[in-house]
């Protein structure tokens, strides 16, 4: 046989020096394990968990250069150096100017929506995420969805399903009045549309929108260098610039950022809010000593800050992305040659699986993504997450949220998991597609206030 060589195979860039033993469990183990959940994959003890691809949230390997760094780590209370590397690193790969340390995504997020958002103001964004969305809502704001209507469709094949509608922006602003717009809330490579990017085009588009009707845009960069890497591969004339160009070119388009370090920057704890603007920057730098710690800690430890600075530099790596992104295209393609409904194109954190689709002899109140999840882990130990009407949760009226996806979520830890594991997931999905006919609906009987997601229990009906 002879080679193809224009479908030469890709492989990782780097090589495993420690490794984690894995439990296997049995059926009946399984079993037992998510009824004492109350179906809930977030519920189980990892203990229980065989392949893990419930978030891709700190759940990343460390490289050995941030581990060496970790022994750098200055612990002190005030001024730490590994601060400045810190700031150093977001002020080179991503440009903005001030930089306050916070210990994850959501305190970011909590800050920044006090700072900026007054009380009845509009936030529209990508697609709403549940952290992000709370925060808004607990400073007083409304969310207001202006992603183009492709996102909502499985199926459709639009390469930029995370693009901005400024069309549906502009009605918000006709109707409302630009003072009554917080900020635009954009999300890179959108996590609740199955991780889909945005097009710099359409960035331009809407930076330049903005800027007539003086409205900043909060850049949710927690999945950008994943973006940037969809951008290089599907957008005219950025096929040559590198993933890390890419990252810089994004953010020079938007005012600050919220960023959640434990997914594209390649730690397990950590994040920042970032801003171009000094009056943002002197109240989140107040408001950071009541809610996180010093502003330059932010509540992580020095090693913590020191291990970010090189995760952020080897996450707009381009043989990385590559390699990140081609395992969840892997994994993705496996699942469709068995007839498994996916969300396309195929996205860049995680393989999002239509549960509407898979089990359409369920309502969405009878909860399709969470018992999928459910029925999943039984099969397989494989734990991976709903995305649907649970984690959407209620308006602050009370009525739930009807999201048109119904997902469950198969996300992928970085540099972690082989090609092997990929195989064994997919056949799961495939044996519990082919009888998905027996798949019960759940009632929820414990439902918490916010994020019910997390902690809501259920019963099979
Ligand atoms: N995302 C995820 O698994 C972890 C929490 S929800 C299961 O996808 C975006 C786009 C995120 C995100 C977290 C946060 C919050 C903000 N924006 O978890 O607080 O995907 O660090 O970040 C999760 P933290």
């Amino acid at each position: 046989m002879s080679i193809n060589t224009s479908k030469r195979s890709w492989a990782e860039p780097y090589k495993m020096k420690m490794v984690e033993l894995l439990k296997t469990t049995t059926r009946t183990n399984r079993l037992n394990a998510i009824r004492k959940a109350g179906y809930n994959t977030f519920l189980l003890p990892s203990e229980d968990v065989y392949i893990d691809l419930l978030t891709d949230s700190g759940t990343n390997a460390m490289s050995d250069r941030q581990w060496s760094q970790f022994m750098l780590g200055d612990e002190a209370y005030a001024g730490s150096k590994s601060y400045f590397k810190l700031e150093s690193a977001i002020h080179e790969y991503y440009g903005y100017k001030y930089i306050v340390p916070t210990h994850q995504g959501r305190g970011a997020e909590n800050i920044l929506s006090k700072v900026m958002i007054r009380k009845g103001q509009f936030i529209p964004g990508n697609m709403y995420f549940t952290t992000t969305r709370v925060h808004q809502e607990l400073a007083g704001g409304k969310f207001v969805d202006i992603i183009i209507d492709e996102a909502n469709d499985p199926t459709n094949l639009h390469p930029f399903k995370g693009n901005v509608d400024i069309e549906k922006l502009d009605n918000l602003v006709k109707k409302h009045g630009a003072d009554k717009v917080a900020y635009v809330s954009l999300a890179s490579n959108v996590n609740m549309a199955g991780g889909q990017p945005f097009s710099m085009e359409n960035l331009k588009a809407l930076r330049k929108y903005t800027k007539i009707h003086n409205i900043p845009i909060i850049h949710d960069m927690t999945r950008v260098a994943e973006n940037a890497y969809f951008i290089q591969k599907r957008e005219k004339n950025y096929a040559k610039k590198s993933i890390r160009e890419i990252v810089k070119e994004i953010c020079s388009y938007t005012d600050g950022a919220t960023m959640s370090a434990k997914k594209d920057a390649l730690v397990n704890i950590g994040g920042f809010m970032a801003t171009n603007d000094p009056h943002v920057f002197e109240e989140a730098r107040n408001l950071v000593v009541v809610y996180e710690g010093l502003h330059t800690y932010g509540g992580l430890a020095g090693r913590d800050m020191e291990a970010m600075a090189v995760g952020i530099k080897e996450s707009v790596d381009d043989r990385h992305q590559a390699a990140r992104i081609g395992q969840v295209i892997y994994l993705g393609e496996k699942m469709e040659s068995y007839g498994v409904p996916i969300v396309k194109p195929i996205g860049g954190h995680g393989v999002f699986v239509d549960a509407k689709a898979f089990l359409p002899h369920l309502t969405q109140d009878q909860f399709p993504a969470q018992a999928l999840a459910a029925e999943i882990y039984v099969d397989s130990g494989v734990r991976t997450m709903e995305r649907g009407v649970v984690s959407a949760g209620r308006k602050p009226n009370g009525e739930n949220y009807y999201p048109d996806l119904e997902l469950v979520r198969f996300t992928l830890p970085r540099r972690v998991y082989t090609q092997a594991h990929m195989d064994v997931v997919a056949e799961s999905v495939a044996e519990v597609f082919q009888k998905r006919e027996r798949i019960k609906g759940l009632k929820m009987v414990y439902e918490p206030k916010y994020l019910r997601f997390f902690q809501a229990r259920f019963e099979k009906l």
